[in-house]
């Protein structure tokens, strides 16, 4: 009988193969949660009919209401009488079910109830979730902080003071000299130790920035010389171009960064075009990091299978939650990439704890990015995890380890906030 059909009656246990006591946990109710504690955040939270409760991050930045109204209006019916175990499927039914598939709306919507999901499970398990995802690969996660300054000894001081916050390897960014604000440079100086650069403005309307290439690239290299004369050339160091190069401007700047050994360059160019980054791989041997904006495997199909880059920078609330994200790190492991995943304020605790819970599974982790949550956003958000030199771990809480205070919460009513446009010095919109 090899290789011939196999008869009904041969392989079948006794009572067939649904015998036996199953696990299920049927959702009772899903609600989605807006609230502002000290910039919007939105939150899905599933219960089920035995009262275990997960929670799921949500937050689009900028584009937060459309999301909550993704799931619920569409998302939360088709939640309730599910089983909360069936995470696999319910992520197919919604990605392939949904029929228009992809992008940041469908997939942060995806994304909090794949997170929420996961963390009624290890709650139910009895377990952080990271035991679920294969155990802990390393004691701790290494996180970079972010230093900016208007000028390079103002950009010093900042350095200093994430080290003192016990970040070992920092992000720097700056001021260019002609251009009045730029991307990742707070408008003032921190006064609390911690670093406040946040980029989204409580506004009815987005701020306006201006830019300018030439003035940038001309810059920067004089910045990171300063850097690691000042510190030395063992401080891992990163900068984020934030999507604001051609092909060749970047492969520019990579190559006159070489000399002072960046850990990596981020998003050096928009996104979406992934054959740009040929280019500049082929000029540059400065380590690469994209993806904060893509939201499936499909965004880094070439980029992972041609070893373009060297960091995927997704986070889970934007690439479809745990399960997805998951498959883009296994994806990228094949090719020696690792893992950088996106930590700005506008991932909320929730999904920063799914990150971090990734991050100790994962073989190939590289770096966390963490910027920490105000004082506000920790009222709403009672987080299990811990920053303890230089490192942050998860906690041994069951599940995500986050738990939501609605009554915290009511304090902080949706603001509109916008991420500001940026336009170069003749008036023309330029990728932000
Ligand atoms: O601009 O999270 O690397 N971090 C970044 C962030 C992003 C914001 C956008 O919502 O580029 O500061
Ligand atoms: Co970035």
């Amino acid at each position: 009988m090899i290789g011939g059909p196999v008869p009904a009656t041969a392989a079948a246990p006794a009572g067939g193969p649904t015998a036996g006591p199953t696990t299920r946990s049927t959702i009772r109710s899903a609600e989605v949660l807006v609230a502002s504690p000290g910039r919007n955040f939105v939150t899905l939270r599933v219960v089920t009919e035995d009262g275990v409760v997960g929670l799921g991050d949500a937050t689009l930045n900028g584009r937060e209401l459309a999301v909550a109204s993704y799931l619920t209006d569409h998302v939360v019916p088709l939640l309730v009488g599910r089983d909360a175990h069936r995470i696999e499927d319910t992520w197919q039914y919604l990605y392939r079910g949904a029929y228009w598939r992809r992008g940041p709306v469908t997939m942060t919507a995806i994304a909090a109830v794949d997170m929420a999901l996961w963390d009624i499970k290890a709650r139910l398990a009895g377990m952080p979730l990271y035991q679920l995802l294969g155990g802990a690969s390393r004691t701790g996660i290494m996180a970079y902080g972010h230093a900016s300054g208007r000028d390079v000894p103002e950009l010093l001081d900042s350095v200093r003071a994430q080290m003192a916050e016990g970040f070992r390897s920092i992000r720097v960014q700056t001021s260019v000299p002609g251009i009045d604000k730029v991307y990742g440079v707070a408008a003032q100086p921190s006064t609390s130790g911690r670093y406040d650069y946040e980029p989204a403005q409580r506004a009815p309307l987005p701020a306006e920035e201006d830019w300018d290439p030439a003035a940038y690239l001309r810059h920067i290299p004089t910045v990171f010389e300063a850097v690691r004369h000042e510190f030395g050339p063992a401080l891992p160091l990163l900068h984020d171009a934030h999507h604001r190069l051609t092909p060749i401007q970047a492969a520019r700047l990579g190559k006159s960064l070489e000399p002072y050994d960046l850990f990596w360059l981020e998003d050096c160019t928009p996104a979406e075009n992934q054959d740009a980054l040929r280019l500049v791989r082929a000029h540059t041997t400065t380590p690469l990091a994209i993806g904060e904006v893509f939201n499936t495997v499909w965004d880094y199909q070439t980029l992972i299978r041609e070893q373009l880059v060297d960091y995927v920078r997704s986070s889970v609330t934007h690439a479809g939650g745990i399960t997805a994200l998951r498959r883009i790190l296994d994806l990228a492991a094949q090719y020696q990439i690792r893992s950088g995943l996106h930590g700005p304020t506008d991932v909320s605790p929730v999904g920063m704890a799914a990150a971090l819970h990734l991050d100790l599974a994962i073989h190939n982790f590289g770096i966390q990015e963490y910027m920490q949550h105000s004082t506000p956003t920790s009222s709403v958000f009672r987080t299990s995890f811990r920053w303890e030199g230089g490192y942050l771990h998860p906690g041994e809480h069951h599940g995500l380890g986050v738990e939501y205070d609605d009554e915290a919460a009511a304090h902080f009513p949706y603001q509109a906030a916008y991420l500001p446009v940026s336009r170069l010095k003749d008036g023309t919109i330029h990728d932000w």
